[in-house]
Parts: C-alpha cells; structure tokens; sequence
C-alpha cells in the first residue's frame, strides 16, 4: 500500500494535477485545461444532467430562456471538447444522451442565434470530428426548424422563433423592432455546412440572401449599424459596436472567406472594408498607450470596451495574413494591441479576471466605473485571442497569460459543484453568480487547452472555429 501511494504521488507530480489553489508552474497547463474540463463535466454530470447549465453553487440545473425549452445545451456545447481533449468515457455519454434524449419538438421561442451557434454548430463539429452519424442527422434536423425564421419581407431573419409554429418575432428591446447584426450575422458558416451535408441549397441560400441584403444598403461611413428592420430593410438606430449586438457578424465575414478556401471575395471585400471604417471611427490610443476600440452612436464615440469586444485581437491577427496593401503585419500588431490593452482589463482588477466592460474615460485606463459592467461570467474571448497570437505569432508572454487567467479561474471561480461567475472582479471576496456557462466547457476551456497544446492540433490550414469556438473544416463548400 505504501509503495502503491508513493508511485501515486510520484506520478501526479510530474504529470501535475489540478487541485483548486494547488497550482504549481511544473505542471503541464495543457493537462490543467484538461482536469479544469472534468471538473465542470463531472459536475454538470452529477447535478444538472440533461439540463442546459449548472448552478455550481447551489448544485442544481439552471435553465436559460435562450433556447426555449430545448435541453442539454452544456451537453451538445461540450462534445467537441471532450472530443479533443480525448475524454473517451464521457463523450461516449454525451453521444448517447444526444441519441436517446436530445428532442426539438419543443412549443416554445429560441435565439435562432444561440441555438444556431451552440446546437447547430455544436453538433456539426461532433459530426466532423468523430463521423457518427447521430450528429449530422441532428444538426439537419435543426436547421430545418430554424428555416421559418427567414419568412420576412427581406428575408432578413428573426431573432425568435417558435419552432413548433414557426412564428417569429425580434427582441422587444431591439431598437425599431429590428433584427441584429451579430444574430442574423453570424448563420453563415452553420448554414454552408448544412446545406454541405444535407444536399439542399436552401441553408446556403438563407445567407447568402442576407449578406445580398446588406450589400445593397447605405452604410454610415462605411460602418454597419446594430440593428436592421427586417420588414422595412432600413437600419434601426445607427449604433456601431465590435463587441455586443455586432461582433460576431465582423468574424464571419472573415471566415466565411477562409472556410470557401480563400473564394469568397465578396466576404472577402466585405471583412476588409468593415476593419478599414472600424479603424477610422472607432479604434483609438489611450492617453496612457492603450488601443482599444470605442462604440459609435450616430458619429459620437462612447469610450467604452466591452469583454466581448476582445475577441477581436484575434480576428485582427487571423485575417492578417489576406489584409489589403501590404497590411499584413499591421493587422497582427493591431491584434497584439487589443491582446494588451484586454489584459490590462484583467490585470487592473483584484482578481485577475477581467470585467463585462471597461472605460477609457474619466481618467480611468481599461477599468469598470459601473457596477452593473464588473462582472465576469466565465467568458472566453480574451483567452481566445491570447489562443489567435499565440498560435500566429508564437511570443511566449500569450502563454502567460492564459495561464495567469487559469490560476484566477481557479482561484476565484472553481467552487465544489463546479465554476462559477463572479458578481465584482474589483473586490477581496468571492461573490459567485451561481452560473457555470455551457460556453464555459465549449470555449473557455477548449481555448486554453490549444493554447497550451501543439499547433497541429485543429491546424488553422484545416479548420475554422465557429463563434462558440465549434471547429468546421476549411474547403470544398462552394455556395455563392
Ligand atoms: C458565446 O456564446 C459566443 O462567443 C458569442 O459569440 C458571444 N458570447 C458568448 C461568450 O461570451
């Protein structure tokens, strides 16, 4: 028994284990990702099996009105994780519970975002990259409830749908009763693949239909408006942001172009374009040395930064490599001033974790000034650019950082049930939100874990991350 506990100790500190504050350098982060990933599985397995989140605290399921009453997003969002970090065992059961029990007959609205982004994407990726079957047929079989969401006059989606009627309807906030852009924005990827996989042009036509919309509209100083009303095809407010309500939109544009093998010109010119008016009106340099980039309400700027917002370090450096007039190492020095100035956000807090939003404005640098935007829930933009340029640029301080991120998630947000958010990242003591995101598991994780691991593992040449970081393969999708 002795020497049975001694070899036990012996192996675990060379191969390192992730014990809560028991972080130690010599450890292999890559591993650290790994146990962090079987820690929130476990969790969710034990106590919120089936349901679409974890509450970690309280140890029960949480449901999200985001997608109706379909279940199992923290399951069908986590597969390709599990997939790459090569948790066989637990696969296997989320492969069975999608089989058994993974049910669309639901009489109620979803995000035709979210779902499309987590659901559709999710059970692309698990088809790609294990082949069975079970996760095309599902994916198609979603798509399929999704198409009513395009029955408008412009063919401009819907943000809500109900899929068993097929009523669809926006946000009561949206501005004008639009449509938004990151939401009817960011399909096209999902919709190319299915239409790949299930033979029939009618996804692909969806959004093509879209960007063909958005080609024929004015765009304020070359900028996309928010919000766009989907019976009128005018613009709502003229609100211009790469973080919420726009983001995403920005990144498929750019990978749309990468994911046709480098074919899709109008994507192509459309990216390129977008980045030359996002850099004229909305990025600037703090007094301090900080890049970061600003919202546009109608031609006046709102020095504000959202965490979301961060992701775009990464889409700067990963679209470098096409940009127009010898701009290539502009774009990735762009990138590598936006993975600065957001681990700056991180930095200038108690807990290293960074928050919802951060001001450059009265005399603050990358810092929250209002409560309601000191949150952190979990959100793994800043770590997938620090992903973007490590892999781009191979400079050791992104590695750094990730793992900076990970002692602070593991300090502050691992509790027993599992990972929590945090309420305020600007004080001393934890104040969990009591919501392990199911985006947590499929891109959090699933980023520091290629952060840290070789960069043959999902190869950019081959394969493009939808927004929820759902791998899709590069090539051979020629719908335009
Ligand atoms: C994810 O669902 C996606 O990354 C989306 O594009 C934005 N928000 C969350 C994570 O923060």
């Amino acid at each position: 028994t002795i020497l049975l506990l001694l070899l036990a100790v012996l192996k675990y500190s060379q191969v390192g284990v992730c014990c809560g504050f028991l972080l130690n350098q010599h450890y292999n982060p890559a591993f650290v990702s790994l146990q962090m990933m079987k820690h929130a599985w476990d969790n969710y397995k034990r106590y919120a099996w089936g349901l679409n989140e974890l509450k970690p605290i309280s140890k029960q399921g949480h449901s999200s009105n985001l997608f109706g009453n379909i279940q199992g997003a923290t399951i069908v969002d986590a597969l390709d994780t599990l997939y790459i970090m090569e948790m066989k065992e637990e696969f296997k059961e989320a492969k069975e519970w999608v089989e058994k029990s993974l049910d669309f007959s639901v009489n109620a609205d979803v995000s035709v975002f979210e779902v499309n982004i987590r659901f559709v994407g999710g059970l692309l990726s698990a088809y790609y990259l294990s082949g069975e079957e079970v996760f095309r047929k599902k994916a198609v079989e979603l798509g399929e409830k999704l198409l009513p969401a395009f029955n408008t006059p412009t063919g401009i989606p819907w943000a809500l749908l109900n899929i068993k009627s097929g009523i669809g309807r926006n946000w009561p906030w949206a501005s004008g009763g639009s449509s938004i852009l990151a939401e009817f924005g960011t399909l096209h990827l999902e919709f190319v693949h299915l239409s790949h996989l299930s033979g029939n042009p009618v996804f692909a036509e969806k959004v093509m239909n879209i960007r063909k919309v958005l080609n024929r509209l004015d765009k304020p100083e070359g900028l996309y408006p928010n919000y766009l009303n989907p019976s009128s095809g005018q613009w709502g407010q003229h609100h211009v942001s790469i973080g919420g309500l726009g983001d995403s939109f920005y990144e498929y544009l750019l990978k749309a172009w990468l994911m046709s093998d480098k074919t899709d010109e109008d994507a192509k010119k459309m990216y390129y374009d977008a980045v030359q008016a996002i850099e004229t009106h909305l990025i600037r340099k703090s007094s301090g040395g900080l890049t970061y980039i600003a919202e546009w309400k109608g031609g006046l700027l709102e020095h504000k930064m959202g965490h979301l917002t961060c992701f775009a370090g990464g889409m700067f450096a990963l679209g470098a490599d096409g940009a127009p007039s010898d701009k290539t190492g502009h774009h990735i020095e762009l990138g590598a001033e936006i993975a600065r100035t957001c681990h700056e956000s991180y930095d200038r807090t108690r807990m290293k974790l960074g928050p919802e939003a951060f001001r450059f404005d009265g005399g603050v640098e990358a810092i929250a000034t209002r409560q309601n935007e000191k949150y952190y829930i979990l959100r793994p933009e800043v770590i997938e650019t620090y992903m973007y340029m490590w892999r781009l640029t191979h400079d050791p301080k992104y590695r750094e950082w990730g793992w900076e991120a990970v002692e602070a998630l593991e300090k502050h947000c691992r509790v027993d049930g599992g990972y929590s958010g945090i309420r305020d990242v600007y004080i001393n003591h934890e104040n969990h939100d009591d919501v392990q995101q199911s985006f947590f598991l499929s891109e959090t994780l699933k980023y520091l874990y290629l952060l840290f691991s070789e960069d043959d593992l999902l190869p950019f040449e081959h394969w493009v991350f939808n927004t929820e970081a759902h791998p899709l393969p590069l090539g051979h999708m020629i719908w335009f």
